[in-house]
């Protein structure tokens, strides 16, 4: 009896020893110690022993019991930190390597060129005026003086709402505003950037949506010379110091008298190019002296205040800027495109 205990006992002592995991040596447990384990199985058997042996048998079965729970134990430490070292050396992290760098973006060529226009203009005094996209065409158009019968209040040239109010074709209508809230204070002395909306096909000159700046001053003897000092200063600063800068007479219905501005051609340096149709200038805005209708509708007196305005397009400034011949690139927001236009 007492042998073959002991044989039962290296048995299951081996047993305990050959579970290779955890979840090995739990079923272990349950196969030993559970409900029908051998273990609990030979406690059991005390029953068909004889009695007179019963004691001996019962010491050397719970003494076996202990042992093979000590077993378990001690295996089931030795596993853990087994199984600890092995995860921690799969989870091995090299602190040394060198970091992986997020995808840094690029600002938009547009918005490179609109924060350039305004830093010129912001140093000069002005503050930057927004307004609605949607808006009267009172504002748009009739406090311009735009006339009735002008082309770009005709509905196929303009986006429409109502018949009262559409998608404004120009930032023009946020000077209104500011002068309307502002009069009779002096001076005005502002630009309007943001975008605009034309009823044009998209093609590689013409984009329905596009941006503009607009610029106003108002104050008391202002003159056609503020007008160009200004803007030969603007066109230098923004396109290099050294081009020349020519005023044509033009018309616009807010502004009288009015005029167009062109540049030497900055690629070419005025010799003709591609970019500027071998003339050597490049037209980069439109302005004039405000239109005494203009300035009486938003209730400032032409007899004792005058202004000169401008306006120029976001979109043509870059072009000729970076030599690029399609307006359609702005928008298609192709990488290869705008990672042209990292600074730095
Ligand atoms: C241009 C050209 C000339 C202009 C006029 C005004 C206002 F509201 F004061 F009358 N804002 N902008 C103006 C003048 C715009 O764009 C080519």
């Amino acid at each position: 009896m007492q042998d073959e205990l002991e044989r039962k006992r290296e048995e299951l002592l081996a047993l305990v020893d050959e579970a290779a995991d955890s979840a090995a040596l739990e079923r272990m447990r349950v196969r030993l110690l559970g409900k029908k384990g051998e273990v609990t199985l030979l406690l059991r058997r005390i029953g068909e022993v004889p009695p007179e042996e019963r004691p001996a048998y019962g010491r050397l079965v719970n003494a076996l019991k202990a042992e093979v729970e000590e077993r378990l134990q001690r295996r089931a430490e030795e596993l853990a930190r087994a199984e600890e070292e092995a995860r921690l050396a799969a989870e091995v992290l090299d602190v040394s390597l060198p970091g992986r760098l997020p995808a840094l973006g690029t600002r938009h060529p547009l918005t490179l060129v609109l924060d350039e226009i305004k830093e010129v203009f912001l140093e000069l005094g002005f503050a930057v005026a927004e307004g609605p996209e949607v808006e009267w065409d009172y504002y748009n158009f009739e406090a311009l003086n735009i006339p009735r019968d002008h082309p770009a209040r005709e509905m196929h040239d303009s986006l429409y709402i109502t018949p009262e109010i559409l998608l404004r074709t120009h930032t023009s209508p946020v000077q209104v505003r500011t002068m309307e809230r502002q009069a009779p204070e002096l001076p005005v002395r502002i630009i309007a950037p943001g975008r605009v909306y034309r009823r044009d096909a998209l093609d590689a000159t013409h984009s329905p949506i596009f941006h503009q700046v607009e610029g106003l001053v108002v104050d008391r003897g202002i003159s056609f010379a503020d007008l160009k000092g200004t803007l030969v200063h603007f066109a230098r600063r923004l396109l290099g110091a050294e081009r020349k800068v020519r005023f044509r007479p033009s018309y616009f219905p807010f502004t009288e008298p009015s005029s167009e501005v062109d540049i030497s051609c900055p690629i070419c340096r005025g010799e003709g190019c591609r970019v500027c149709g071998e003339t050597g200038w490049l037209e980069i805005l439109g302005a004039g002296l405000v239109h005494p209708n203009v300035l009486r509708m938003a209730r400032y007196d032409p007899e004792e205040v005058s202004g000169f305005a401008f306006g120029l397009g976001v979109e043509r400034i870059a072009m000729l800027k970076y030599g690029i011949d399609d307006i359609r690139l702005f928008y298609e927001n192709d990488l290869r495109f705008l990672e042209q236009f990292r600074r730095g």
